[in-house]
């Protein structure tokens, strides 16, 4: 997912393009207005954690980029790409890294989501894509 910063602030052709020139196939491409219900399922394991009613509020802010890269080992290589969550200290050379910083907020604007786990990334492509 490209969160709503990346969005607007009009990286998602950037992001969207390290991954692709990796090596990685883009199958699926949608651009969602995320609601409430949605959100919570995709970040159901963070409930009741400090930064959850900031992180849903942030993620409703805009417009989210889905999509779907397909590839051997795609889960771990667009993890590796997309680097730490907290983008200050992401190493550079990684989308966050190389685009993201700290803006003093209650929860961190950090660009990209990326699946962690073939668990996760099939219940998350039916959450934002649907199959
Ligand atoms: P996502 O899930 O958005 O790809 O991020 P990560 O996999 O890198 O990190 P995460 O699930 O642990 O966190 C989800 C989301 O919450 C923000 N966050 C997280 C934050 O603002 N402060 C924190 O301490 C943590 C752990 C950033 C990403």
């Amino acid at each position: 997912l490209i969160k709503p910063d990346g969005v607007a602030r009009n990286l998602t052709g950037i992001i969207l393009a390290r991954i692709e020139a990796k090596g990685y196939q883009l199958v699926d491409l949608k651009m969602v207005q995320p609601n409430r219900d949605l959100l919570q399922a995709h970040y159901a394991e963070h409930e009741g954690k400090p930064f959850f009613d900031p992180l849903l509020n942030f993620m409703e802010s805009g417009l989210l980029v889905a999509a779907r890269f397909a590839g051997d080992r795609v889960i771990e290589g667009v993890r590796v790409l997309c680097g730490a969550t907290d983008p200050t200290t992401a190493a550079p050379g990684t989308i966050r890294g190389d685009f993201g910083r700290d803006w003093g907020l209650a929860v961190q604007q950090n660009l990209i989501h990326a699946s962690d786990s073939e668990e996760s990334a099939k219940r998350e492509i039916k959450i934002w894509l649907g199959s």
